[in-house]
């Protein structure tokens, strides 16, 4: 914990307050995307739990999607579940309403609440791993853990590969 960077610690403290002794670990390659994060850690990529932000289009308000790193977000999907079209998210709304960079973006720790769904491809894994705070930090989770630690709705949000 003492090693972390300040923005892995803010995703470390988060974790420990919601009872969860999950452990981020700093990497010294790049975890910015799920494929680098996956060759990083030695692990497939649909094990990454990719955190893509998105704006409701006439609210305004941040949405976070927890998506296996394989698949795309399915936006009609998540615009059905929220009642509301979903619009793109910049990197300066993402930093802005998360407190992190993109490549970072964790599922938990966030400076503001963050309406959220998870994928529940994500569920198929034993394990999966998720970013945890900077394009270089992760941590390694149960998935079935995912919906107690960030208040999110499980739901079919993911488009696999075709
Ligand atoms: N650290 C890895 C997972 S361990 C990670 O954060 N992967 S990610 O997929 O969740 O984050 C990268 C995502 O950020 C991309 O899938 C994409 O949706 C989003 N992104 C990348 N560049 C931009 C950009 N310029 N503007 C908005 N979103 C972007």
């Amino acid at each position: 914990m003492a090693d972390l960077s300040s923005s892995a610690r803010k995703v470390q403290v988060a974790l420990e307050a919601r009872g969860f002794s999950f452990e981020i670990q700093e990497l010294d390659k790049s975890t910015r995307t799920a494929a680098e994060a996956a060759t990083a850690i030695g692990c497939e990529v649909a094990q990454i739990a990719k955190s893509i932000l998105f704006r409701g289009k006439e609210s305004g308000r941040a949405v976070l999607v927890i998506a296996s790193g394989v698949n795309r977000v399915d936006e009609k999907a998540v615009a059905a579940l929220l009642g509301e079209k979903l619009g793109k998210a910049d990197a300066d709304f993402v930093r802005a309403e998360t407190g992190f960079v993109i490549g970072g973006v964790p599922p938990v720790g966030h400076d503001k609440p963050i309406e959220t769904f998870i994928d529940e491809d994500i569920l198929a894994f034993d394990a999966i791993w998720a970013a945890a705070g900077t394009p270089f930090a992760v941590f390694r989770l149960d998935p079935h853990s995912l919906a107690a630690l960030t208040g999110g709705r499980v739901a079919r949000v993911g488009l696999p590969p075709s």
